[in-house]
Parts: C-alpha cells; structure tokens; sequence
C-alpha cells in the first residue's frame, strides 16, 4: 500500500444510509401504487426471483418507517437516500397521485424528526409497466413524461427537500435489460441499449433544468442541490498491455464512466465514445435541439456507488453471438479477491484511483460515495451469545478498508464529502431477493420482518460517530 492511510475522516463528513423505494417500502398496491417493472415480472414468472420473494416484499420500511429512522440516528448515521417510485407518485394521467404524495410527506417527515436527513432520488430502475408498454426509454414521449414526473417532485416536496437525486446506476438497464438479457425484457441488443442510455441522459438534463427553474422562482429551497448517482467502475486490464488492450479500457470506461462524468459536469457526452459506436453501427437517435437539452445536465454534486472495478482486455471476437459490436471483454485478474455470494470483485483502492481520476479530470467536481457495501449468503450462519448475526470478520474489514482508503483519497485532494453504506438495513435486492445479506441490522422474514442489530452495527455506531477508522 506503500504510505500509511490516514486513519481519520474529517469532521464534516458525513456517514448515512442508501436505500431505494422499490427495495424497501413493500405495500405494492397500496395508494392506488400502479404496476412497475418488477412487479410485473414478479407477476409473470415468481421462479426468477431467490426463493420465489418478488417486488411486493420490500422489508416493511413503507410501515416502520419513523421507528427504522430513529435506529439509523441511533447508529450515528445522519442522512438516508431513498426513492419515489414512479408508479407510487403519479397516475396513469401524468397527475399527482395524492394518497401517494401522503405517504412520502410522511416518510420525510418522519426522517427529519428522528435527525436523519432524506436525500431523494427519483428512478431506481423502476419504471411504470404502461410507459415500457409505450416503448419506455427509448420514447421521447417517455422521457418527457419523466421530467413531467420529475417537475411535479420538486413541486411537491420542494420546500422539504434538500437533497435530490435524478438517478440511481443510470447505466444499468442499458446493460441488465437490453444488453446482457439478465432483467426483463431481457434483450441482447446493443444499439438498444445505447438507445435507452441516450434516453436517460436527455431525461436527466431536461430534469435538472426543470430543477433550476423551480429554484429560481422559489417553488425548490434555495439551498436545495441536483446531482447525479452511479456505480462508476474504475478500469483495469492486464500487465504490459496491448494497444489493444487499451483500445478495450478506453470504450469500456467511456460508456460505464466517462458518459455520465462528462454529461455532469460538461452537458456533452465523449465524442470519442460517440463516434467509436456510430463507426460500428450504433448511432444515437440525436434530434436538432438536443445538444441544448443535454448542456443543462450538469450538477451540483455526484454521488459514486462503488462495489467493484472493471477489469477488461481486447475482445476475442468482433462481434458476439447477438451481431453486436463487442469493444472488450471480461479480464480475469489472477490476484482477484472474490465476493463469493456476489461474484463481485473485492477491490478497495478502486476507490481511490477512480477518486483521482475524477480529481484530475473533473477537478471542479464534488462527491460521495453514495453506495457500497458487502452482501452476504452466509450472513444468518453464524451467531453470538446473544443471537446477533456474528459478521464482524468480513464486514468491518470491508468498509473499514474502503474508508481508509477514501481518507487518503480526500488527504491527496478529492473533494469526497460523505458516505452511505448500501442496505444498512437487509433489504429486497431485486431478482436475489433476500439471498445475499448487506445490512448492519438483519430483517427476520420468518418474524414479520422484525430487526435487530447485527455483530458489527457497534463499529459502524463507533465510526460514524467519531471520524475515527478503526
Ligand atoms: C446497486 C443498486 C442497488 C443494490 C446494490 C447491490 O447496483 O443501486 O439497488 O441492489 O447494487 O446489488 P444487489 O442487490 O444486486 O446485490
């Protein structure tokens, strides 16, 4: 590791808590809830989801909410990032659903009377089936409809909210459910999914500007900020590459990181990135005018989730067995430490290259780590005296590592100001359901979702509240 890690965060820095609205609130058809994506799939085929647990769990979040806010401050975490759904806020007119508007006034109430502060995301790849139905992201119609979606939001919660966020991983439905088949509709098709990726950038900057607006005018609170959130992978090949090699972390890294660096902090996508696709037959539905929409993307901050690097090579193929372009494949690095319950690679200084790269590139950018954590099958296997779920020999290590490393990181100048530890609180991980365990309280589905604080819940209280990376 060569110099010591500084062992301390600085004083304002924050510790929190990120979770998402489809993976928490259950109630699936309450407030007159219309369907989603995930419910929807849930609906056609249960089997696809870890011991048949579909979208309608959550982990009862929607009811316990004031109590599960107060165990978050008790912990010394001082914000949690949620979502709106979609399908709970609007109606299927593109109005303000009202009993739906209740229950998130209620919610952020209840977080900012236990001093938990609600930072609000808008789309965690939840979309309402009806506007898939009309051709989801890949239709103006529906991106207009988001920022129609978005608009009414800040209206809404404008004087209550501090903290927004227009999307979570917005590279992921490009990639799970157009591009490697893995989430409904479960497509193979790469121009697709740069077609949706295309989609969701113009829907985000034409929500920002709405942002803007509504803050001028005083409907959103002055001191209110935009921003962004994705899983940023830092990339990697193998040793003494190839120029080919390189060739495959420039594509690689251009459409995972440097799209969405670029689209929040410049308004442009990377040009090199744009004419490498369209030079393979991927051009992007570019309208006259969108240049402009996309230049009102840019952000107040960014949040990085951080879960694994991107280790890739020059492709074998030119194209796969879909007729796609390929622009790298999968390297497998032989000192990789693996997540065996996620197949995700355990890299912590991940985390503090891709914090350099985005201090020298993006100097002017600021951040958090707005997701990372460990999910883990074995979690219930072990147990102290006392009952408590023992994971104090993987998941301190884990985020003990990742914080020391963002403390060198801020000490060699990223301008990183907090951190949310994903799932703090077990929740529903989409089609794995319940199987691998991220939290630092467990949630007991054989006891009606009852929680209880696990082994290592007293050195995050520890870390959390003290600054002090033991
Ligand atoms: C991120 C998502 C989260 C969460 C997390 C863990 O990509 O934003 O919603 O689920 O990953 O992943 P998983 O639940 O698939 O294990």
């Amino acid at each position: 590791m060569g110099r010591q890690n500084p062992s301390t965060l600085p004083s304002d820095f924050f510790f929190g808590a990120a979770m998402s609205g489809p993976q928490t609130e259950g109630m699936w058809q309450a407030h007159g809830k219309l369907e989603n994506l995930w419910d929807l799939w849930s609906n056609q085929d249960i089997r696809a989801f870890y011991n048949r647990v579909g979208s309608y769990a959550g982990n009862d979040m929607g009811a316990r909410y004031a109590d599960d806010y107060r165990l978050l401050r008790e912990l010394g975490l001082t914000s949690m990032r949620t979502s709106i759904q979609w399908s709970r806020l609007m109606d299927a007119d593109g109005k303000l659903n009202p009993a739906g508007a209740d229950f998130y006034h209620r919610l952020f109430a209840a977080a900012h009377e236990a001093g938990v502060e609600p930072f609000v995301n808008l789309y965690h790849f939840d979309m309402p089936t009806y506007l898939f139905r009309r051709g989801g992201w890949e239709n103006r119609e529906v991106v207009e409809a988001y920022a129609n979606y978005a608009r009414t939001a800040f209206a809404e919660f404008g004087q209550e909210i501090t903290y927004w966020f227009t999307f979570n991983e917005p590279i992921v439905e490009p990639e799970q459910r157009y591009e490697h088949g893995a989430w409904y509709p479960f497509a193979h098709n790469a121009a697709r999914a740069r077609c949706v990726q295309y989609g969701i950038s113009l829907a985000h900057a034409l929500a920002t500007d709405t942002f803007r607006g509504l803050q001028e005018s005083g409907v959103v609170r002055a001191d209110a900020k935009i921003g962004l959130i994705n899983c940023f992978t830092p990339p990697y090949t193998r040793e003494n590459p190839s120029p080919a090699d390189l060739e495959a972390v420039r594509m690689a890294d251009g459409i995972g990181n440097r799209w969405w660096l670029d689209l929040v902090t410049k308004g442009t996508l990377p040009a090199d990135v744009v004419d490498t696709l369209a030079s393979r037959g991927i051009v992007l539905p570019v309208r006259a005018g969108d240049k402009d929409i996309l230049a009102r993307g840019v952000v107040d901050w960014l949040g990085f989730n951080y879960y694994q690097p991107n280790r890739v090579q020059a492709p074998e193929h030119d194209i796969d067995e879909y007729g796609n372009p390929c622009f790298a494949q999968k390297y497998v690095w032989p000192d990789a430490v693996i997540n065996k319950s996620r197949g995700w690679e355990i890299y912590p200084k991940g985390i503090y290259d891709f914090a350099m790269t985005m201090t020298r590139d993006y100097p002017q950018l600021e951040w958090f780590v707005s997701e990372n954590g460990i999910g883990v099958e074995e979690d219930r296997a072990l147990r102290t005296a006392d009952g408590a779920i023992d994971d104090l020999a993987y998941r301190v290590p884990f985020v003990r590592d990742h914080l020391l490393w963002i403390a060198r990181a801020i000490a060699d100048g990223a301008r990183c100001r907090g951190y949310h530890y994903w799932g703090v609180i077990d929740c529903w991980s989409w089609n794995n359901a319940y199987k691998n365990r991220y939290g630092f309280i467990e949630v007991n589905l054989q006891d009606n979702y009852s929680r209880k604080l696990k082994a290592s819940a007293e050195w995050l209280r520890q870390v959390a509240t003290t600054h002090v990376i033991e």
